[in-house]
């Protein structure tokens, strides 16, 4: 058995402004880890879609799989955990969740996952938000980058893992833009 130093891995570098590349680079501490990270363009202000982001005690207002959220301990500054139950049809029933990152400022917001009853053991993910540039060089809005490390669960693979995960990221943030686009009209 060997030891294996940890790696770092960014899955955006490119993508996200050099101030924040730091929040999505993440120890991949054993080969049983994996990360990634999904980008999603948002046709809101900054300010709306983080109106709804950094809601930590309301998190099933744009996650549709999550059917509700009782906070256990903390009044929404880091540190605070949450409780969230799962609509059912998944493979979980509910999971603990402790509030790493809310800066107002940057837009920088990560949530781990303490405990529960699911398969995902490790999860943590760094969710950012961008402006985009406003018209004519750009089409304003905003983008968000969404990364997350998580072990791989005992009897599936690497490739089983990223396709999990990615489409509940991508259903999150597609129902993040639904919400904002419309808060936005
Ligand atoms: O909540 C998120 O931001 C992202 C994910 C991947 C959440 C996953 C989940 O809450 C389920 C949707 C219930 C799926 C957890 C922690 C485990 C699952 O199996």
């Amino acid at each position: 058995h060997k030891h294996s130093k940890p790696t770092w891995v960014c899955p955006v570098s490119g993508e996200v402004p050099e101030n924040v590349l730091h929040h999505h680079t993440h120890a991949v501490v054993s080969p049983t880890q994996c990360c990634s990270a999904v980008v999603r363009a948002i046709e809101a202000p900054i300010d709306t879609v983080w109106s709804v982001v950094r809601r930590f005690d309301m998190p099933q207002a744009y996650k549709h799989f999550l059917k509700s959220c009782h906070v256990i301990v903390g009044d929404g500054d880091v540190g605070t955990l949450r409780e969230v139950r799962v609509v059912s049809g998944l493979p979980a029933e509910s999971s603990t969740e402790r509030l790493e990152i809310l800066d107002d400022e940057k837009h920088v917001m990560s949530f781990s996952v303490v405990g529960g009853d699911h398969r995902l053991h490790n999860y943590r993910s760094v969710t950012t938000l961008h402006a985009a540039p406003p018209p004519p060089s750009g089409g304003g809005g905003t983008v968000v980058v969404e990364s997350y490390v998580v072990d791989v669960p005992q009897g599936n693979t690497r490739d089983e893992t990223f396709a999990f995960v990615d489409t509940i990221v991508k259903c999150n943030l597609q129902s993040l833009a639904q919400i904002a686009e419309n808060l936005a009209k």
